[in-house]
């Protein structure tokens, strides 16, 4: 009977614990149309995790589970489609980041209030904790508020950074965590946090001049549930139907009330892009657009970052036309990724989304352009380019990420700071 209970944890632990066992991830390049229309059916037909998109001359990842690795192989071989193996077993990296996060983090200072050191990836507690640690510490510049609840009842934590003065100050809203699984999303935005608030006196101008506010980890429920059982989880984990608890949860970025479910989105509940049917079927969807709306008038830079892909996005994801005013955003994302680049040669791409990437619609950022008509509204792919991790970033790579991304930030902040 003992031997049983033991073999059934195990067989659990090995369920939840090693899902990705086998899994690989190939890099695909489609050289002409027909082999990008190859690819594009295959991805179509939902039988592989496609981790970036489909385009001309530029890699594709895709990764297949043990048993369809032949016949993924048999589409690129019938369609003479290069392509090489990037990442053998996909659980045997995810094993190796666990392993790092057993390691004896570093603490920066003896007087630490919290956990957060950034050199790990840490789960929504601690986030929570650093974010009301510092409200507690530094409460001239630091007001905690919750902006609402998530499917599973997590609190939405909302910062403001803000010196005083004015309340009709100019205002950046950034955001992190929409997607569940790009995890140095949210650690770089603790980061940034961080920065303004323990190192006010270095820079006190860019909380002086500016207003700012943070919802460093908009999906909860979906950033825990990519820690415990499904790492590379993507949505949130709102049961759509009490009988089909397999296909659970919201792409939150197609959940936007703007061109709502115009391309690049899935009405199919099981698939990691599905839309929810409807525009703000999710909690935390609504609780970021109330939140955002709260502050609009003001806001003159709305910043969602994600990862992967090193590209800084402007709107539109419905349509490959440009926002009228796409010069003035193309002239502040390309000094702000100057800055970034020029600390360690990270290269970032700039341009619409359904240029620069595929169609996609109902996300955050053209909501927040085309309905609460915030000016210079950008989504943010942080490191690295793919060839390397993709989502897997390893969590030594989380400090140099803060430290760049903090120096587009500032020029973003010094550019608002000026607006009208
Ligand atoms: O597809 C997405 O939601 C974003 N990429 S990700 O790999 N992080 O999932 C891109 C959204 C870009 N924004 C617009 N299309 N407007
Ligand atoms: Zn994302």
């Amino acid at each position: 009977m003992k031997e049983l209970v033991v073999l059934v944890i195990c067989l659990i632990q090995i369920c939840v614990a090693f899902p990705y066992h086998g899994y690989r991830v190939y890099e695909a390049v489609a050289k002409n149309a027909a082999q990008a229309q190859a690819l594009s059916d295959l991805e179509m037909s939902e039988l592989f995790d496609f981790w970036s998109p489909v385009r001309l001359n530029k890699p594709t990842d895709i990764m297949s589970s043990p048993e369809q690795i032949q016949q993924l192989l048999d589409v690129f071989n019938s369609n003479s489609i290069q392509h090489k193996i990037k990442i053998d077993d996909v659980q045997q990296l995810i094993d190796a980041q666990q392993n790092h996060m057993g390691n004896e983090i570093v603490k920066q200072s003896s007087s630490l209030r919290y956990n957060l050191t950034w050199d790990n990836y840490y789960r929504y507690d601690d986030i929570r904790e650093f974010a009301y640690a510092l409200g507690a510490s530094y409460p001239e510049l630091v007001t905690v508020s919750v902006a609402g609840k998530s499917y599973e009842d997590r609190d939405l934590i909302l910062i403001k950074i803000s010196s005083g003065g004015s309340a009709s100050k100019n205002a950046i809203f950034v955001d992190g965590g929409i997607h569940a699984c790009e995890w140095i999303s949210p650690a770089t935005v603790t980061y940034i946090v961080r920065e303004l608030v323990e190192n006010y006196a270095a820079h006190p101008q860019y909380v002086d001049d500016v207003d700012w506010f943070f919802m460093p980890l908009v999906n909860p429920d979906g950033y825990e549930f990519a820690h415990t059982d499904n790492r590379l989880w993507r949505k949130n984990r709102r049961i759509h139907d009490e009988t089909n608890t397999t296909c659970v949860g919201t792409d939150i970025n197609r959940n936007f009330d703007y061109h709502f479910d115009e391309g690049g989105s899935s009405d199919n509940s099981c698939a990691p892009t599905y839309n929810g049917g409807q525009p703000f079927t999710e909690p935390e969807s609504r609780a970021l657009r109330d939140a955002i709306l709260t502050e609009a008038n003001r806001t003159k830079s709305y910043l969602t970052v994600h990862s992967y892909g090193q590209h800084w996005l402007t709107p539109w994801g419905w349509t490959t036309e440009l926002p009228a005013d796409y010069d003035a955003m193309y002239a502040l994302a390309s000094d702000a990724v100057a800055a970034l680049t020029a600390v360690y040669g990270t290269v970032y791409d700039i341009g619409s989304s359904a240029n620069l990437l595929y169609a996609n619609s109902g996300p955050s950022d053209d909501w927040a352009k085309g309905v609460a008509g915030i000016p210079y509204t950008y989504t943010i792919e942080l490191r690295d380019q793919g060839p390397v991790y993709g989502f897997l970033l390893p969590p030594d790579q989380i400090i140099p990420s803060g430290i760049e991304t903090w120096e587009a930030f500032k020029v973003i902040a010094e550019a608002v700071a000026l607006m009208e």
